[in-house]
C-alpha cells in the first residue's frame, strides 16, 4: 500500500504498470469510435499486457486483522510473529446505479489520482482477471473508473483468459515419435522398463543412456500402467513408459490397451503435461491387429478427452508407416 508523495520511487515501484498507457490510447479510441476494429485493438492490448507480466492498480479495504496488526504495540526481540489467515485486503468493488457489482482497476498511478483516495495493490492483470474462471458475482471490471471508465464486461473477459489456453485436439501424423516436439512421448515397453526393440529401443536411442539408469530406479512396470522419465536428449521434455498387453485375443486385451493410453493420459495430466504423442502400443512384437488397436486407441483417447474438456490436451497418434495411418484415419472417420 502506498500514499501518494513519493512519485518517483512509485514510479520504479510500478514498473508492471509501464506499458498500460497503450490501453488507455485504445479505449479512446474505442470510445471516439465504437468500431469492431477499435474493440479488437483494444482487447489485444489488454491480452499482449496480461502476456507480458502487466499490472493494474487495485483499490482494496484492509481487513480488521490488517488494522490490528498495524496498531498494536512494536513488535519485541524474540517474539514470535503469528501469521494469520484473516489478514487479508477486500477488494474495493464499485457499484453501479442498476445494481450490479463491478471489480476496480487503474492503468496507472495518475489515473488512480484523479479520483477519492483509497488504498491500493498493484496486482498482474491475469491473475487479477482470472477470478472470472469462477463464477465471482461480478459483473465485469471497471478500467480507470474517474476518467476514461471502460467496462470491462466479464464475458469478453472470459474469451481473453480461454484465448492461450491449449484445446483438446487429436491429429495423425506419419513419422519417427523420437523426432516429435511435444512435451511428452509415449513408450511402447515391456514390463522390464529396461528397453527392447521397436519404439522402446528408438527411443532409448534416441533419449541416450541416462534413460536406462532412471528406468532401472522404476522397478518396471504393470500391463497397462504407465510410468514417468526424463526426456533427456530428445525434444520431448518426459517420457511416458507404458506397457501394452501382448494379442491373445481375449477381451482382456481390449480392456489392458485401454488402460495404457488412459493411464498414460491421467500421468500426463498430473505432471502438468498438455501435449503428448503416442505410438500404436501393442501393435509390433505384442502382435495386436492394428484395426482393432485403433480402434481401442481412439475409444480411449476420445472418452479421456471428453471427460477432462476443460484441461486442453493436444495428443497425436503417431504412425511409423502410411499403412498405420490410413488405418488410423480410417476408423477415427468411422470406417
Ligand atoms: N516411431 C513411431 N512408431 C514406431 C517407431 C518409431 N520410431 N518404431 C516402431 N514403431 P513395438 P509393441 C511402431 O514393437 O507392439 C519392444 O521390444 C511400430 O511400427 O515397438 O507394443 C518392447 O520392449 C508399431 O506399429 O511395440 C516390448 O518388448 C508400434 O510402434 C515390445 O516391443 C508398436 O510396435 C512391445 O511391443
Amino acid at each position: 500500500m502506498q500514499g501518494s508523495n513519493d512519485k518517483s520511487t512509485l514510479k520504479e515501484q510500478y514498473a508492471g504498470l509501464v506499458g498500460n498507457e497503450q490501453i488507455i490510447e485504445k479505449i479512446d479510441a474505442f470510445k471516439a469510435n465504437k468500431s469492431r476494429e477499435n474493440l479488437l485493438f483494444l482487447l489485444e492490448v489488454i491480452h499482449n499486457r496480461m502476456n507480458d507480466d502487466g499490472q493494474f492498480l487495485i483499490p482494496v479495504i484492509p481487513s480488521q486483522a490488517a488494522l490490528d496488526l498495524f496498531t498494536s504495540e512494536e513488535v519485541k526481540a524474540g517474539d514470535t510473529v503469528k501469521s494469520d489467515a484473516n489478514l487479508h485486503f477486500r477488494l474495493n468493488t464499485l457499484e453501479t446505479a442498476d445494481g450490479k457489482k463491478w471489480l476496480v482497476a487503474f492503468t496507472s498511478y495518475k489515473e488512480y489520482e484523479k479520483g477519492e483516495a483509497s488504498s491500493i495493490i498493484t496486482q498482474d492483470i491475469r491473475s487479477y482477471i482470472n477470478i472470472f474462471n469462477k463464477d465471482c458475482g461480478y459483473e465485469g471490471i471497471i478500467i480507470n473508473t474517474w476518467s476514461t471508465k471502460f467496462f470491462f464486461i466479464k464475458d469478453f473477459i472470459k474469451i481473453m483468459l480461454n484465448m492461450d489456453k491449449p484445446q483438446n485436439h487429436i491429429s495423425f501424423v506419419v513419422g519417427d515419435i523420437t523426432k516429435l516436439e511435444v512435451e511428452a512421448i509415449v513408450n511402447a515397453a515391456n514390463s522390464t522398463l529396461l528397453g527392447g526393440g521397436g519404439v522402446d529401443g528408438a527411443i532409448h536411442k534416441a533419449a541416450g543412456p541416462k534413460l536406462l539408469l532412471e528406468c532401472m530406479t522404476l522397478h518396471g512396470c504393470k500391463t497397462g500402467e504407465a510410468k514417468i522419465t526424463k526426456g533427456y536428449n530428445l525434444k520431448a521434455k518426459h517420457i511416458i513408459h507404458t506397457v501394452g498387453p501382448r494379442y491373445h485375443g481375449k477381451t482382456e486385451d481390449a480392456m489392458l490397451l485401454y488402460a495404457c493410453y488412459i493411464n498414460s493420459l491421467d500421468l500426463a495430466k498430473k505432471n502438468n503435461i498438455h501435449s503428448i504423442a503416442f505410438p500404436a502400443i501393442s501393435t509390433g512384437d505384442y502382435g495386436y491387429p492394428a484395426r482393432e488397436a485403433a480402434v481401442v486407441a481412439l475409444k480411449a483417447v476420445i472418452g479421456w478427452l471428453n471427460s477432462n474438456e476443460e484441461y486442453g490436451m493436444e495428443i497425436v497418434m503417431c504412425c511409423y508407416n502410411e499403412e498405420m495411418y490410413n488405418i488410423f484415419m480410417g476408423v477415427s472417420r468411422g470406417e
